[in-house]
């Protein structure tokens, strides 16, 4: 029998499909991002498509990878600082987070956060509803002190639906350098919206990743395990098993580059042979040269001046920043002004 104090009663937890047309209008706005990226040259397709319930697991895994020095690094950061991260706001708090997954390094500041104040209202926004709901349960599992409010589905449309309760500041939380999947521009214009959200006095916590040699760049995104390389491939599945697609896994390889000029890291799934790809559910052929590539995601690497900037023009004033013994990783409080 569960305990009724700790048994996670369906009155704390709010799930909702921020996609207000629901479902077929998912499907659809997937069909039509895979026509245009693989009939645009070069053949690129949008990262968030990663997440569905076996690629929101891959990426779990990748954070547990010894390459993968992102996750352990802000872990490191929430564990020696969150008593002070989170006193940078006054209290009552409330949390939001975008890109919440599997909301493990989350908990540290939840943790943080209930020491302060009697109860916390957390409202998480994740692509991949599977993730949100067990992560949310798992929670209130743990924390009777607890409330959640999920959102299913885009960032855009979840900052909409933000709940303030009487009386409390938001904190908003962007990690494990989530931000890095959008061009400098792409995401100036994201943190223009959380801003909007936002009320001046709340905050922005964002975890970025820093400048680093390439040698250990491209290890965090070509592991010797292989899991980044399922990871990226299982697009191509869940491509096929969604939109009729006849893609051989075996006939493209997982390649992670260092753009230097801009930046940001690269993954790409190379065509190992002249092909050609059906996507039955779209009715297009897609013919693939030898080498050529599926540009499949961006991961951008920050310096400090470059944060400095995006805050300021995005309406906030950077407070302070935290970084891992190795300084590898970022997390940057930002008050919105
Ligand atoms: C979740 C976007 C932060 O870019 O580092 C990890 C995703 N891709 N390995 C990143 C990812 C390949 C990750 N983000």
């Amino acid at each position: 029998m569960p305990d009724p104090q700790n048994f996670a009663s369906p009155a704390r937890l709010v799930i909702r499909q921020s996609n207000a047309q629901g479902n077929q209008n998912a499907v659809a706005s997937f069909a039509d991002d895979v026509r245009a990226g693989l009939t645009a040259q070069p053949k690129t397709l949008p990262p968030k498509y990663f997440y569905d319930a076996l690629g929101s697991q891959l990426f779990e895994a990748i954070c547990l990878l010894p390459e993968y020095y992102l996750t352990r690094a802000e872990t490191e950061i929430f564990e020696r600082y969150a008593a002070e991260i989170v006193r940078q706001l006054p209290s009552p708090v409330g949390v939001v987070e975008l890109g919440s997954g599997s909301s493990i390094k989350t908990r540290l500041l939840i943790e943080a956060i209930l020491a302060n104040q009697p109860e916390l209202h957390y409202q998480p926004m994740d692509i991949s509803a599977s993730i949100l709901e067990l992560s949310a349960e798992a929670l209130l599992g743990n924390y009777d002190r607890l409330q959640v409010t999920g959102h299913v589905g885009d960032y855009t449309r979840g900052l909409e639906t933000i709940e303030r309760q009487e009386g409390e500041r938001l904190l908003a939380l962007f990690l494990g350098s989530n931000i890095g999947n959008y061009t400098l521009t792409e995401g100036r214009a994201l943190l223009k919206t959380i801003r909007k959200a936002l009320q001046t006095g709340d905050g922005l916590l964002l975890g970025a990743d820093l400048k680093k040699p390439v040698q250990v760049l491209i290890p965090a995104y070509a592991d010797a395990l292989g899991v980044t390389a399922a990871f990226n491939l299982n697009l191509l599945s869940r491509i096929n098993r969604e939109l009729g697609a006849d893609f051989d896994l075996a006939q493209f390889e997982h390649q992670a580059r260092y753009n230097e000029e801009r930046g940001r890291v690269e993954a790409h799934l190379v065509s190992r042979t002249a092909q050609t790809v059906h996507l039955r559910g779209l009715g297009i052929n897609i013919e693939f040269q030898p080498g050529e590539t599926i540009h499949t995601e961006n991961s951008y690497k920050y310096d400090l001046p470059q944060l400095a900037a995006l805050a300021e023009e995005a309406g906030f004033k950077p407070a302070k920043t935290w970084f891992d013994g190795e300084r590898r990783f970022s997390c940057n409080f930002w008050l919105a002004i």
